[in-house]
């Protein structure tokens, strides 16, 4: 089951500068940085959510890596803004939830899950088949 909003991406130019602006201007100061060379970005998850629930939610900051990156192009057509939003597993099969939607005639972009931030499993839904919105879907790596 698909139960919370994990994250919404958000891709920027200056990823520090950004991340500071998210700081200095709501508070939030749970910062996780991490290089995703596979994905081509540079991020930031900012975590949004203390209430203690544990049904934490993040702000994601993304920046290209490199000149091919999708995100890259992205930026160069579209400049700064909400890129993706990303729905989090109730601790289901991430390839599963995929699959699932899949029969529901959404193309899922890899064949299977990826790596995503903090160890996570990740994959994507066609922007073109969701109503224009890049959709994620993730599943946290399992408590340490
Ligand atoms: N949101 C909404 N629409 C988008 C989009 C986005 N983020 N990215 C592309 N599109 C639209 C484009 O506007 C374009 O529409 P038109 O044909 O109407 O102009 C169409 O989709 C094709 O776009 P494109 O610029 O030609 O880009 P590509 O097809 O090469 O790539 C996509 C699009 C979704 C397949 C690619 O961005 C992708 O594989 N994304 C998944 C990986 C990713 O985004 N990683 C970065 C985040 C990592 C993380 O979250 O950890
Ligand atoms: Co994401």
């Amino acid at each position: 089951m698909l139960s919370r909003i994990d994250h919404i991406g958000i891709a920027c130019h200056d990823l520090d500068a950004t991340v500071e602006f998210y700081k200095k201007t709501y508070g939030f100061t749970d910062a996780h940085f991490e290089v995703n060379e596979e994905q081509g970005v540079r991020e930031c998850m900012l975590k949004i959510n203390t209430t203690g629930d544990g049904a934490a939610s993040y702000i994601q900051l993304i920046t290209p890596t490199r000149p091919d990156s999708t995100v890259a192009k992205w930026l160069e057509k579209n400049g700064e803004g909400v890129h993706h939003i990303a729905f989090g597993t109730d601790g289901t099969d991430v390839q599963a939830e995929a699959d699932a939607i899949a029969a529901e005639g959404v193309r899922v972009l890899y064949d299977a899950p990826r790596r995503g931030s903090m160890g996570s499993r990740i994959t994507f839904l066609h922007p073109k088949d969701c109503h224009g919105v890049l959709t994620e879907l993730v599943q946290k790596a399992p408590e340490a």
